[in-house]
């Protein structure tokens, strides 16, 4: 049986030219219709490819062997690069306390790397149940510092994390990202009990996670709530432009809007310009400097090419 109308969907997988897609508030399909959906060979894209989290137009659905076509693409909120997702809502920095070790460098990188987006970040601990309560407590001042209330979990105690589950449901599409080992899949199935995606012990060897998972994928977890799993991975020092760079230190940005500090010039990178009147001691100003040195190095040479 074949139907000719055309619906909304929202692509969930995405393996080489296929995508699985699911219907969009379809009363005449109910919920938990799913596609495999190639891209209609006629139309032109533009170089426009289409990722996980995209709202695309299906045609040509065939409810017996569960087929249907992409018709065309619904322009898109944002788009996260690495990975590839379209129309987050909110990002999940995802680290474990231990097990992997907590890499203060790289909490900071993919801060930044969330805040770039412009969206609402967030700032997730898990394994807490390997440190002792005192440390936790210390993790969560200094991260209030950096501008976040991280969330700390663990898997013996639910109550934080029955809090988290509902924030979730509150948000339209959430990602979980960090890197690999810190439990980010293991949250997910906790998230999506009826779930039992793959998860695995970190290395003893080089005390890493071991990369099991391989995909990107979106789960729906009610009605109007989403999550992407994402694999890990470590981010490295970001290619930007360095005058926004200020704008996603809250201990900058701050300084500047809320107390309304002026360095001599406008486009001071806080660095050793002249008259710059940014208090420069707080924690994360070492990582400030580094990034923005590292930045302006890339960027520079780059348009020098
Ligand atoms: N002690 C403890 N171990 C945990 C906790 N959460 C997850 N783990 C363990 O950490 C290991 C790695 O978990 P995964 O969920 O596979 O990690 P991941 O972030 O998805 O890793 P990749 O898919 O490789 O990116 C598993 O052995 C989990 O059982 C926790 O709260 N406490
Ligand atoms: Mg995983
Ligand atoms: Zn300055």
């Amino acid at each position: 049986m074949k139907n000719k109308s055309k619906h909304l969907g929202l692509v969930t997988k995405k393996f080489n030219e296929f995508f699985l897609v699911d219907l969009k508030n379809n009363e005449n399909f109910g919920n938990n219709e799913r596609f495999l959906c190639k891209v209609r060979k006629a139309i032109n894209f533009k170089d426009q490819f289409i990722y996980v989290g995209d709202e695309v137009v299906i045609d040509n659905i065939d409810l017996e062997s569960k087929r249907a076509v992409i018709k065309s693409l619904i322009p898109r909120q944002n788009l996260l690069t690495r990975p590839s997702v379209a129309n987050i809502s909110n990002i999940y920095i995802v680290f474990s306390v231990a097990e992997p070790e907590l890499n203060l460098s790289q909490v900071n990188r993919f801060l930044i790397s969330a805040e770039s987006i412009g969206v609402e970040v967030s700032l997730v601990l898990t394994k807490c149940d390997l440190i002792s309560d005192q440390k936790r407590t210390l993790l969560l001042d200094k991260f209030a510092k950096w501008g976040y209330q991280a969330i700390t979990l663990n898997l013996q105690k639910s109550d934080y994390f029955k809090n988290f589950l509902a924030e979730l449901k509150q948000k339209q599409c959430s990602i979980l990202m960090g890197p690999s080992g810190v439990g980010k899949t293991t949250l997910l199935n906790m998230i999506i009990p009826s779930l039992h995606n793959i998860t695995a012990p970190v290395s003893r060897k080089i005390k890493r996670g071991k990369n099991t998972t391989r995909n990107v994928e979106l789960f729906s977890i009610s009605n109007q709530s989403y999550i992407v799993d994402t694999p890990g991975f470590n981010m490295q020092p970001l290619e930007v432009d360095p005058s926004l760079l200020p704008n996603l230190y809250s201990e900058i940005y701050k300084q500047v809007i809320d107390a309304g500090i002026r360095c001599k010039f406008r486009n001071c990178l806080h660095l050793n310009d002249e008259g710059c009147n940014l208090n420069k001691s707080f924690e994360r100003y070492s990582f400030y400097k580094e990034m923005m040195e590292s930045f302006k190095s890339h960027y520079y040479q780059n348009q020098e090419d």
